[in-house]
């Protein structure tokens, strides 16, 4: 497969206003008829080259006339016709194999159902056509079936006719009247059970929503359904945009490599992100489905109306998508938990691909598989350089970006350039500063040291790269509070721009500050402030921002991991602040965060040469001395949180006391009390929800608790037919730590329920194992390292955009110790000789500097 480059992007030769497509789906083939129109863009005289793949090519027509052999040629990825015209009609039919396509790109059977994942190169699975996201065309498509497999038949925009056909068959037609990319094609055929809901657009316009599932399981849509209606409403009122047909579709496909995609008017979704009831899913899983049916609706305008020029270009739609489902959840009460898991999530994952191999700017230069894009840097990253946006317009200045940018580009397909200079356009704004961003890869390191000179107070500033030294200065803003040594703010969250490699910033005041940095991580950096171990606690106790009294909290835990990890200990007493965090007022969440130390996939770049058994080692010394120091009070408190134990509801404040309840229990349980673990089994076998079960499991998987194995069978027998829940008894079992983690993976595999078909079942195992269990996967001398690198070969086989992914955890390769590095590289030679798909092979090799 050959390298793409975005300094190489030249418009297309041709464009397809309109395109007209059949599918006759029979037995054990699916035959694809399209008519499309092509216009040159120049005078007609150029080659047309069409993409396609792995579909046999029954018959194609120029104007009606068959062509040739002579007159085209195809290979195994394109079909090139000479000269062909100015204008014309061009018409192929094709053979597609959709019930042996493990792959899950293009048409596939899934779980009884067909259905479609177009984007970002799928189209070209389905038909010959022009698949890039600059080619925008009017869609008609008609689907035929028989109706008592496939009695539902589905495709983008508004259905027009449905029409019964002889030997039990029918057709259904639908036409989607805005252009749009082919990646953004959908179809679906099948039997499922279906869920409506009216809707009144804002304009007036009267939309049929529209869910799919199997059978039996309905009501489980409900949440996903409120969800949607909420997010169309938010975005016209935060952002005046409403929906733009009367048909808003949702199917559920049994089996699914992303979270969702969002088709046309017809979402396709992971099962995991629209079906929740209180047995069957956590508050953390109501919150995603919120948060995913979200971003799939917010795409509509982000992404679907304007759409990305070229690929390189995707954090255009999905850095953009991300922050709107992002303020869309804040808006509907996620708390500041809600920034603090953010923010754990883009240290442990985006920070670590930034500081590897695979990093890449926001706007990668080149890839060769454009699916290894799809990155926590694209999406997380791209989000975080929004938030910085919207942090220097402020909340209308960033509206008026985003209504200048509408009006610009609905309907065109741009670039981050075009995005950037509608927001500068509109707030007479330098955009240049933060347009640096998107283009180099690296975490900036901001370095901050003070002086103090008789009420001249000053923070001098100084960023670099370390990972990328020939990177220019971007802008920073750096949210500040100053606080006096009663904990009263002086400063209050005043946001300085740090833009030049070194910058200082005065103030004057009347005593030396606290000063807290970074309010809610108002930059996606790392940074460096020489805090005492009394500075810390004084935010700890004081700080406005609960954001910045979590990041004080964890710079306490770093300083005993560090010793930890560097052989020595320290006094239990250093982290004596939190037993009155413990019992202080205000958001159980933040508290639970509080007490919560940095996780060891958090801090795989922290350490050189670092050996990943020593830093789980050092993580749980450290959760061990946080559970002795919080004392008897550790298991009043817990108790107190098992009282009053009400009715499920997915609602703030009693999700908050959820998530507390099942950190203490969990740090009680470590210190092997006895009372504890049956405090433990009684919160599982009281509770009516999936919540307080996993929090009682969770609780109890690190420990040698009898109670840990009887309520993992008991789990098993309540939901071994429940494919979501079973996923989680699969992920506790490989998130034990190191020997047993791997001995239960390996069990496991051969397990009856283990299915290489479904993506969740294979992420929930070897994904959880790979991914988040340092000390097992490193376990066992190489062994561990053996066993996810057989894994990603079998993939690589069945559905490389799985398999590519479950590679990530090679990718701390350059900062292991040196007899670890040369367990993973050798597993990834063998990789590289082995694998046989263009994404698993771009990524190992990428890992291993080729
Ligand atoms: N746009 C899709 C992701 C497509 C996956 C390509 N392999 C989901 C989303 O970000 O909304
Ligand atoms: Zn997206």
């Amino acid at each position: 497969k050959q390298r793409q480059y975005l300094k190489d992007y030249r418009p297309s030769d041709w464009q397809i206003p309109h395109i007209q497509m059949h599918f006759d789906v029979q037995d054990a083939h699916v035959l694809v008829h399209t008519r499309m129109e092509l216009v040159a863009v120049g005078d007609g005289t150029q080659t047309l080259e069409l993409d396609g793949r792995q579909m046999a090519l029954v018959e194609i027509r120029i104007d009606g006339e068959a062509l040739s052999p002579e007159a085209y040629q195809c290979d195994d990825a394109s079909l090139t016709i000479k000269a062909p015209g100015a204008r014309f009609v061009l018409e192929s039919t094709v053979k597609l194999d959709p019930f042996n396509n493990t792959s899950l790109e293009g048409l596939y059977a899934a779980g009884g159902i067909l259905c479609t994942q177009c984007e970002s190169h799928g189209f070209s699975r389905i038909t010959y056509a022009l698949d890039r996201p600059d080619v925008m065309s009017v869609f008609n498509v008609t689907i035929e079936a028989d109706k008592g497999r496939y009695p539902i038949l589905l495709a983008n925009g508004e259905r027009n006719a449905q029409q019964e056909l002889p030997d039990g068959r029918h057709r259904v037609s639908w036409s989607d009247p805005h252009p749009k990319p082919c990646y953004l094609f959908a179809v679906v055929a099948g039997d499922m059970a279906c869920k409506t809901r009216p809707y009144i657009t804002s304009e007036g316009r009267e939309v049929d929503i529209a869910f799919y599932c199997d059978h039996g399981i309905e009501e489980r849509m409900d949440h996903a359904i409120d969800s949607l209606v909420r997010s169309m409403q938010w975005d016209e009122q935060r952002y005046g945009l409403a929906y733009d047909l009367n048909t808003y579709s949702v199917v559920v496909a049994g089996a699914f490599n992303m979270g969702a995609m969002e088709n046309k008017g017809l979402n396709i979704f992971n099962p995991k992100y629209v079906l929740a009831s209180p047995e069957t899913a956590t508050d953390a899983d109501f919150a995603a489905v919120e948060a995913v049916i979200g971003h799939e609706y917010f795409h509509n305008w982000t992404g679907n109306r304007v759409t990305c020029r070229d690929w390189f270009q995707l954090s255009l739609k999905e850095g953009l998508t991300v922050f709107r489902d992002q303020q869309f959840s804040a808006d509907c009460g996620a708390g500041p938990a809600q920034r603090i898991e953010q923010v754990k999530f883009l240290r442990a994952r985006q920070f670590a691909e930034d500081a590897g191999p695979l990093a890449h700017p926001v706007r990668p230069e080149s890839y060769v598989e454009m699916n290894n894009f799809y990155t926590v840097t694209v999406y997380e990253k791209g989000a975080e350089l929004v938030r910085l946006l919207h942090a220097l317009e402020g909340e209308s200045g960033f509206r008026r970006g985003m209504d200048l940018y509408f009006e610009r580009h609905d309907g065109q397909a741009v670039t981050i350039e075009d995005f950037l200079a509608a927001h500068g356009d509109a707030n007479q704004l330098d955009i240049s500063g933060l347009q640096r961003w998107y283009g180099q890869a690296g975490t900036p390191q901001v370095k901050i040291t003070e002086s103090w000179d008789n009420g001249h107070y000053t923070l001098d500033c100084e960023q670099s790269i370390p990972s990328n030294p020939s990177a220019d200065a971007v802008l920073i803003p750096i949210r500040v509070s100053l606080l006096d040594s009663r904990g009263q703010a002086m400063i209050d969250g005043q946001v300085l721009r740090f833009d030049q490699p070194q910058q200082g910033f005065s103030f004057d005041l009347p005593e030396r500050p606290v000063p807290v940095l970074f309010e809610a991580l108002s930059a996606p950096v790392t940074w460096d402030y020489a805090y005492s171990q009394d500075q810390l606690k004084h935010i700890v106790r004081h700080a406005q921002d609960p954001f910045s009294r979590w990041e004080a909290a964890q710079r306490l835990y770093l300083i005993m991991i560090d010793a930890a990890y560097a052989g020595t200990t320290l006094e239990d007493q250093h982290l004596d602040v939190f037993c009155e965090v413990m019992v202080g007022e205000g958001d159980g969440a933040v508290i639970a965060a509080l007490l919560s130390p940095p996780s060891a996939d958090e801090l795989t770049t922290r350490y050189t040469e670092l050996d990943p058994l020593r830093l789980s080692q050092a993580v749980d010394q450290t959760e061990a001395a946080l559970a002795r120091v919080l004392g008897d009070a550790l298991a009043t408190q817990t108790q107190n949180l098992m009282e009053h134990v009400a009715t499920y509801a997915f609602e703030p404040a009693a999700a908050a006391r959820r998530s507390l309840r099942a950190r203490l229990l969990r740090l009680w349980c470590l210190r092997g009390d006895q009372q504890a673990w049956q405090q433990a089994e009684q919160l599982y076998d009281n509770s009516d929800n999936l919540t307080d079960r996993l929090a009682a499991l969770q609780a109890l998987n690190q420990t040698d608790a009898a109670q840990r194995d009887i309520l993992l069978e008991r789990f098993y027998q309540t939901y071994k037919n429940d494919k979501l829940v079973l996923d989680r008894w699969f992920a506790l079992q490989a998130a034990r730590a190191g020997q047993a983690g791997l001995d239960s993976v390996r069990t496991l595999l051969a397990h009856a329920d283990f299915d290489q078909g479904n993506p969740n079942r294979v992420r929930a195992l070897i994904g959880t194992f790979g991914m988040l269990n340092l000390s097992a996967l490193h376990a066992q001398g190489g062994q561990g390292v053996a066993l996810l690198a057989e894994q990603i070969l079998v993939y690589d086989k069945l559905n490389p955009q799985l398999a590519a992914r479950l590679i990530t955890p090679f990718a701390g390769l350059n900062g292991l110790a040196e007899e670890r590095a040369a367990a993973v590289r050798k597993a990834l030679q063998e990789i590289v000789a082995q694998a046989s798909s263009p994404d698993v092979l771009e990524q190992a090799q990428r890992i291993l500097g080729h």
